[in-house]
């Protein structure tokens, strides 16, 4: 179970990182799907501290106009953090993880903890500005995190701290540029690929990163994107790829999270209504949201009963 009784829900309705409308409405369809009401089941108290809303020129998309989201979004985490209270962000496109890993990064500045990324995504978000086939801002957080060239207009200038590249896992993916395959294998970024998955499952290689974390003594960041999931349980996202998690795995992952005791801040990103079917997605979302809160059938250890 994540340490913090006091879980922040941060609404991030942004979509300017991406061409496809609907995102903004992420936040809102979370709520209706029940996400304040299973964690108060659960014994969390829980902040709504409603939508962020910065001042950005209206149907501007540029980096200047995703600055002021990721300052609010990082200030808030921060905040959240400090206060001993763990962040949730409720997107909004992926680009708000700009934010919120910046807000992490800010405070374990602070206590001395390495940060840690746990990315549940079909795609790795790598691109650079010179990459990116799409100038969409939702395939490049990491990149900008890293301190890879060219996002100088996303930061005030002011020193910030960097994510090290080799600190992130990502898990589920399955779509990758030309060009930022070149990067994530350069900057020696951890890869849990489908393939990988297939072939092990996801107990194996995802206790391989939880024991990485834990014996660093670190923080985990966990940013799950909608499109980690099969569309088929998923559709409400912009940017479906066939072959994705299943129900049963993505909830796994989460129990075992849960059951790690490491996850710090958590982003529950991409989720566009406008694409969904009737809230599936949004009712798959919070359904796994609970486990990773503790939600359990019955309690019991994980591994099975021996035999007598
Ligand atoms: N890699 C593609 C691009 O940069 C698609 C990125 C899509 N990203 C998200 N988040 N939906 O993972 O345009
Ligand atoms: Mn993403
Ligand atoms: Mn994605
Ligand atoms: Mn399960």
């Amino acid at each position: 179970m994540p340490a913090p009784s006091t879980i922040d829900l941060i609404g991030a309705p942004i979509e300017i990182g991406t061409s496809e409308p609907g995102a903004v409405m992420g936040p809102a369809a979370l709520r209706t799907a029940g996400l304040l009401r299973v964690l108060r089941d659960l014994g969390f108290t829980v902040r709504d501290q409603g939508d962020l809303d910065p001042d950005c020129t209206p149907g501007q998309r540029d980096l200047p106009a995703i600055r002021s989201w990721m300052t609010e979004i990082s200030q808030a985490v921060e905040t959240a953090l400090d206060g001993g209270s763990l962040p949730l962000v409720a997107g909004g496109d992926h680009s708000l993880s700009l934010g919120s890993i910046d807000g992490a990064l800010r405070h374990c500045g602070r206590t001395g903890q390495a940060v840690f990324v746990l990315w549940l995504d079909a795609h790795a978000d790598f691109n650079t500005l010179e990459t990116s086939p799409s100038g969409n801002v939702h395939g490049m957080p990491l990149a900008a995190l890293c301190g890879e060239p060219g996002f100088d207009d996303l930061f005030d200038g002011g020193e910030r701290p960097l994510l090290d590249p080799r600190r992130i896992h990502l898990f589920g993916l399955r779509s990758i540029d030309a060009g930022e395959r070149a990067i994530v294998t350069q900057r020696q970024v951890n890869v849990i690929d489908m393939r990988t998955i297939d072939e092990f499952g996801v107990v194996a290689p995802l206790r391989r990163i939880l024991d990485r974390v834990a014996a660093a003594n670190g923080y985990l960041h966990v940013s799950f994107d909608v499109d980690f999931l099969d569309p088929a349980i998923a559709p409400g996202v912009g940017t479906t790829v066939p072959g994705g998690a299943t129900f049963r795995e993505a909830h796994l992952i989460m129990e075992m999270l849960c059951d790690s005791g490491l996850v710090g801040s958590l982003d529950v990103v991409e989720l566009n209504p406008f694409l969904d079917e009737r809230g599936r997605s949004a009712r798959a979302l919070v359904e796994l949201v609970a486990s990773l809160f503790g939600r359990r059938i019955i309690d019991r250890p994980t591994e099975p009963p021996l035999e007598a």
